[in-house]
């Protein structure tokens, strides 16, 4: 005979791994977002993966420079700053199962969404492969997960480095393998850098017509013969058509509450069983809900 269906809810875990160049506003990104999801009713924590993080205004519920610190390494090891990072990622994931994973667990009786300050040296999401594995079982210990890449808006003012940060978005998403939102952090600036923008916001932000860019390289002698390579580049990232951005001043409570709806539909949020959530807030971020246009017109209006 046939059972009735039972519901389950669950109360699943969810978390941001903030990532993205040294300087790029990751910590003041999780201070501000603390603080914002706070006032939004979640169980919000930070998590400091940094082992090296000086200017941190926020009180982390786990803080990896308890475990180790890129500081010690320097002095016990002798190695330089870069090498002392990669070793601080590699004894994080030796420590996984003895230290972050029971720490985590511990926390999410009174936490179930959790902030992850990430160091931000590219190479660690690039090219070795420790932080991705750690994301990995994070992943299989069942949180739901999104990396939150942020750029300083100020490489939009030119365009050689506007084409490695497509790169480095690009290789980021492909390797990291996980729902990715690209973000240009400090919005806020770019009224400042604005005579040095050779296009209007949203070529930056939607990453279409990349051969416009082409044209307005540098065209010094010594710069010449990286046309070529340029041109790869563009092309490969037109390919794949992954890349886009989201513009974020993260003082701004607009601001956040636009990213906030990226967000939550990238690590699914949205869906979370059991949550009470006004009509309003479903509406804004149902997918599908705000036609594009609109939606990148909110995005970028306020900056211009
Ligand atoms: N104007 C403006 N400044 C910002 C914003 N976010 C961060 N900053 C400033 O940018 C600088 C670097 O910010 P951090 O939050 O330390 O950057 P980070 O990515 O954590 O840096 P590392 O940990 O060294 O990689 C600080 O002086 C911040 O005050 C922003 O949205 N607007
Ligand atoms: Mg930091």
């Amino acid at each position: 005979m046939l059972q009735p269906a039972t519901l389950k809810f669950t109360n699943p875990l969810y978390g941001q791994l903030i990532v993205g160049p040294p300087g790029s506003g990751k910590t003041t990104y999780c201070q501000n977002a603390f603080k914002f999801y706070k006032e939004l009713g979640r169980q919000v924590g930070i998590v400091n993966l940094d082992p090296a993080n000086e200017n941190m205004d926020y009180t982390a519920c786990i803080d990896v420079m308890e475990l180790i610190t890129v500081q010690d390494v320097m002095d016990n090891m002798h190695l330089g700053p870069n090498g002392a990072l990669m070793y601080c990622a590699e004894y994080l994931e030796e420590h996984l199962e003895d230290w972050l994973l029971p720490n985590l667990r511990k926390k999410s009786a009174e936490c179930r969404y959790f902030l992850f300050d990430c160091p931000g040296q590219v190479e660690l999401y690039t090219h070795h492969a420790s932080m991705s594995r750690i994301f990995e079982r994070l992943e299989r210990e069942g949180y739901h997960l999104v990396t939150v890449n942020l750029i300083d808006s100020h490489y939009c003012s030119e365009p050689s480095k506007f084409v490695s940060t497509l790169l480095l978005a690009l290789n980021m998403m492909l390797r990291m393998g996980l729902p990715h939102v690209n973000v240009l952090s400090k919005a806020d600036l770019l009224k400042q850098h604005e005579d040095k923008l050779h296009f209007s916001l949203d070529f930056y932000t939607d990453v279409l017509d990349l051969k416009y860019l082409l044209e307005v390289l540098d065209d010094t002698p010594s710069l010449k013969r990286y046309k070529k390579l340029n041109a790869a580049i563009c092309s490969m990232v037109e390919d794949y058509a992954l890349v886009s951005f989201h513009l974020l001043d993260s003082r701004s409570t607009e601001s956040m509450l636009r990213l906030r709806n990226h967000l939550d539909k990238a690590n699914g949020y949205i869906y979370k069983a059991g949550e009470e959530q006004s009509v309003n807030a479903l509406m804004a971020c149902a997918v599908g809900a705000e036609p594009e246009t609109l939606r990148q017109s909110k995005d970028i209006d306020p900056y211009v």
